[in-house]
């Protein structure tokens, strides 16, 4: 089945110059990218994307962090793209994500983790809606 998902290469993998190498993944995997842009985020740009967490004990830092530098939003179609997506990414804590995973293979951070991916098809239409509008 067909789906859309939306993933953020975040300021750190931006600034390493990991932007090519992350996409070419997606890519080489057979999605189709059908909306890229690179953007700043600011603060309230950053607070209307992580409303989920705004009440975490660790949103200051997630906000400081996404706003530390230009980031790079793509929107990607394929087969199942939201969970294999998710499953590309690697989990949330890089330094115990699975080899072979975007986190596993480039980061070691939690809140700096090189990349964010939509959970599901609601937060999709949510992200996605932040991020391109
Ligand atoms: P993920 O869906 O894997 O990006 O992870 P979560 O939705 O659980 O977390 C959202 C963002 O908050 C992650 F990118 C990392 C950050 N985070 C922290 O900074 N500290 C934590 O303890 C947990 C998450």
């Amino acid at each position: 089945m067909s789906e859309r998902t939306l993933f953020i290469i975040k300021p750190d993998a931006v600034s390493r110059g990991l932007i090519g190498q992350i996409i070419q993944r997606f890519e080489s995997k057979g999605f189709t990218i059908i909306n890229l842009k690179m953007l700043q985020f600011n603060r309230e740009l950053a607070t209307k994307f992580y409303n989920v967490h705004k009440e975490k004990p660790f949103f200051e830092e997630l906000v400081s962090f996404i706003t530390s530098g230009p980031a790079v939003a793509a929107i990607i179609e394929g087969d199942h793209a939201i969970d294999a997506t998710r499953l590309m990414i690697g989990s949330t804590r890089s330094y115990e994500a699975q080899p072979g995973s975007v986190r596993g293979d480039f980061g070691l951070g939690i809140s700096a983790n090189i990349i964010h991916a939509s959970d599901s098809l609601e937060s999709f239409k949510y992200e996605s809606g932040v991020v391109f509008s």
